[in-house]
């Protein structure tokens, strides 16, 4: 993948890499492939997006990749100065550490698509240098398309970033957090059947005792029936076709932006109970790496499917 063999091209230079997570999916946000690259480098896990995730995660999380020999873990809101300050301090820290070794500091970004990599830049330039954006930024997966050029963000000790366009695991062998990773923004919705994670996030909501869904949707009743939902939805949201029937595309767009947006509160969708986090690890290390012809063959499958399924339903809609 291009973006993975820049990445390792530029390594040699970086002297500090910031893996980039989302603070709503502390497991599903973890990609593997990037394990080997980084090894032997200094490296700060930062999940980012934690005002959409509980602080009660916090600990858990720490504590799940202490266990695993990550001991650098920060939770930071890009829109906070004082959480974000806390990478310049680590940076700061390393170049303490030994002057002549680190005259000045080279950190790279990396992480999955669209988890505020960018956004994190810009975000220590404010801080750091009181400088405006250096980085695209938005909100969908693909915004970054390419390694930028070394951006500056402290001067003294002069620190310097790169930003890296996300890098997404080429198949993900779990269609759970597969989906979780769709939800939560990391692959495009045309991609993933927009249905099926409407589905999957109604399922959720109505296990997450303490969401009131429905007086923050403004529907009358909770339920798990996903056709259901949507006509409420649709209806509550105006969002008809001509003849009076429901636009339930529009309705699930409306269903998703508003999670993402966090408009349903602070959700964690990863199972953190430490047995749950033993197995997620357990199996992510026994997933044998698919090998790149595998993974384009399982990329065509998915595909015929989706094909199959988007005709199926055209079928379905034309009288
Ligand atoms: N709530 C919240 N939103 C954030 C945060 N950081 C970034 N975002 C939003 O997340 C979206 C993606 O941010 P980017 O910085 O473009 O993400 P990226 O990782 O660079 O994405 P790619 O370049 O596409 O890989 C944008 O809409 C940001 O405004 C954060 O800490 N909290
Ligand atoms: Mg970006």
């Amino acid at each position: 993948m291009a973006g993975l063999r820049e990445m390792r091209d530029q390594m040699r230079t970086v002297d500090l890499v910031i893996e980039t997570r989302d603070a709503r999916i502390p497991l599903s946000s973890i990609n593997k492939q990037f394990e080997q690259i980084i090894k032997g480098k200094h490296r700060v896990i930062v999940y980012n997006k934690a005002d959409l995730a509980p602080i009660s995660i916090q600990n858990p999380v720490r504590e799940a990749l202490a266990k695993r020999n990550h001991h650098k873990v920060l939770f930071t809101n890009t829109n906070v100065n004082k959480s974000v300050r806390q990478i310049l301090d680590v940076a700061r820290e390393l170049s303490a550490s030994d002057p002549i070794r680190y005259p000045e500091l080279s950190i790279m970004v990396i992480g999955m698509p669209n988890v505020g990599k960018s956004s994190l830049i810009n975000a220590l330039r404010r801080t750091g240098i009181n400088r405006g954006k250096a980085a695209n930024t938005g909100a969908k997966p693909g915004v970054t398309r390419a390694l930028s050029s070394r951006i500056r963000v402290l001067e003294s000790p002069p620190i310097y970033l790169v930003d890296t366009p996300g890098v997404m695991i080429p198949y993900i062998p779990d269609p759970i957090v597969a989906l979780k990773v769709a939800l939560t923004g990391g692959i495009k919705d045309n991609i993933a059947d927009e249905n099926v994670l409407a589905d999957y996030l109604l399922f959720r909501l109505n296990r997450f005792t303490h969401i009131d869904y429905c007086s923050i949707l403004g529907i009358s009743q909770p339920t798990d029936d996903i056709s259901e939902f949507l006509q409420m939805l649709g209806r509550k949201i105006g969002a008809l076709r001509q003849g009076g029937e429901t636009d339930t595309d529009k309705a699930i767009q409306f269903f998703l932006r508003a999670f993402r947006q966090g408009k349903f509160g602070q959700l964690c969708l990863d199972d953190l109970e430490p047995h749950a986090v033993d197995e997620f690890f357990k199996r992510s290390m026994e997933e044998a790496p698919l090998s790149k012809n595998q993974a384009q063959k399982a990329k065509r499958a998915a595909q015929r499917q989706r094909a199959l399924q988007k005709a199926q339903k055209r079928s379905s809609r034309s009288p």
